[in-house]
């Protein structure tokens, strides 16, 4: 069983409980639906856990609705997941893996009228997810299922692949858009900001350093993941080993960087992106668990520079999360689903706080690293 959290307002569960009913007969025939839950608490798509009961018994299918005002081209994303699910089969026959579900009439998604695309995945039985990180055995089993996913990558050309939101980890471009919203200040709301844009003012010699790096091929570009937290893992529900990673909307074309330094971003703190800023905490043992997890399962797939830069990159990737909430929040709160008004608010002053203690922390990350490469 995949987490099961109320992500959605009960609206929006209602408005799509019509245009589910209508899209599972085109999955089966002679099934009748005979429960729909809320899946998979993230902040953009809408996900669905459709119990379906026929002659046979139960079956289960996992529906999605693609939120198209965050992904404009959605066909491109199902363009991208096609080939990675498709290149996960070849590679690894026998894993628990995310399958795309064809419509009987072999369309691998279809539009709902109303802005709306769906797809459909096979339901991974006896699975379970985490929201955050609680145990290092935890923390190492997600490192391992990211390296291992871009172990499994490597053979999968990042260039084949469609840029599904150009720039997304792009630090310096995100800065600019920042900028551009404080200019703008739609919501009215960039007087109350000024601490956290010194902050980031104070801090911008080193942000376009992946990109610099990434752009002048010193460090490649690869088929990467872009949303590497543990809630993206999917567990054993016996044995809490990690079975496979989700949330395949955002793979595309892109340092391996932000993919590591996500995963250390969303891991380390033990509490909520929405916390209050006096509660984050940078869990140096869950680092170490992390590291480890990730290296093992990577198997050497990194180069020198990529090693190198590992700590830098959870810096960089959280300071940049600052800057995409702080944006939204300037913007009137468009992009992230939010539940209060300050909430994008709390969510930047959080991340900033973690680029705080990961600084304070970053010679002891680094020699952490250093003993997990030479071992
Ligand atoms: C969004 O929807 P969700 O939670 O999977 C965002 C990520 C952010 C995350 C922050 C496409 O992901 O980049 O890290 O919120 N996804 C997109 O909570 O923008
Ligand atoms: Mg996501």
């Amino acid at each position: 069983m995949q987490a099961r959290t109320p992500a959605l307002p009960l609206s929006d569960k209602m408005a799509h409980q019509k245009t589910l009913e209508k899209l599972v007969p085109q999955y089966v025939v002679g099934a009748k639906v005979s429960k729909v839950e809320t899946l998979h608490g993230g902040l953009i798509n809408a996900t669905y856990l459709i119990t379906l009961s026929s002659e046979k018994g139960e079956e289960h299918l996992v529906l999605q609705r693609v939120n198209t005002a965050v992904f404009n081209k959605p066909e491109l994303v199902m363009g991208n997941i096609k080939k990675v699910t498709q290149h996960l089969k070849e590679v690894a026959p026998s894993a628990r893996n995310l399958k795309l579900e064809p419509t009987l009439d072999g369309a691998h998604y279809m539009l709902d009228g109303k802005g709306g695309l769906w797809r459909a995945f096979n339901y991974l039985e006896d699975c379970i997810g985490h929201e955050q990180v609680e145990t290092r055995e935890q923390a190492y089993e997600a490192g391992s299922a990211f390296g291992m996913f871009l172990r499994q990558m490597d053979g999968l050309e990042a260039d084949t692949l469609e840029e599904i939101i150009p720039n997304f980890h792009d630090t310096p471009k995100r800065l600019e858009k920042l900028e551009k919203a404080v200019e703008e200040n739609r919501a009215n709301r960039a007087g109350v900001i000024s601490r956290q844009l010194e902050f980031i003012e104070a801090r911008k010699s080193w942000i376009s350093k992946i990109e610099t790096l990434r752009t002048s091929g010193e460090i490649p570009t690869r088929t990467t993941h872009n949303d590497t937290k543990i809630s993206n893992v999917l567990f054993d529900a016996k044995t809490d080993k990690a079975v496979c990673v989700i949330d395949l909307d955002t793979v595309m074309p892109g340092s391996m960087l932000y993919d590591f330094g996500d995963l250390v971003r969303t891991s380390i703190n033990s509490v909520p992106e929405d916390a209050a800023e006096e509660e984050v905490t940078c869990r140096l043992d869950i680092f170490k668990a992390i590291t480890k997890g990730y290296l093992e399962a990577a198997q050497g797939t990194l180069c020198k520079k990529e090693l190198e830069l590992l700590v830098f990159s959870a810096k960089l990737i959280t300071l940049e999360l600052a800057m995409r909430f702080l944006t939204d929040y300037l913007n009137g709160d468009v992009y992230f689903r939010v539940e209060r008004e300050t909430q994008n608010l709390e969510r930047a002053r959080n991340q900033l706080r973690l680029v705080e203690l990961i600084e304070e922390n970053e010679v002891e990350m680094d020699a952490i690293l250093k003993a997990l490469i030479t071992h």
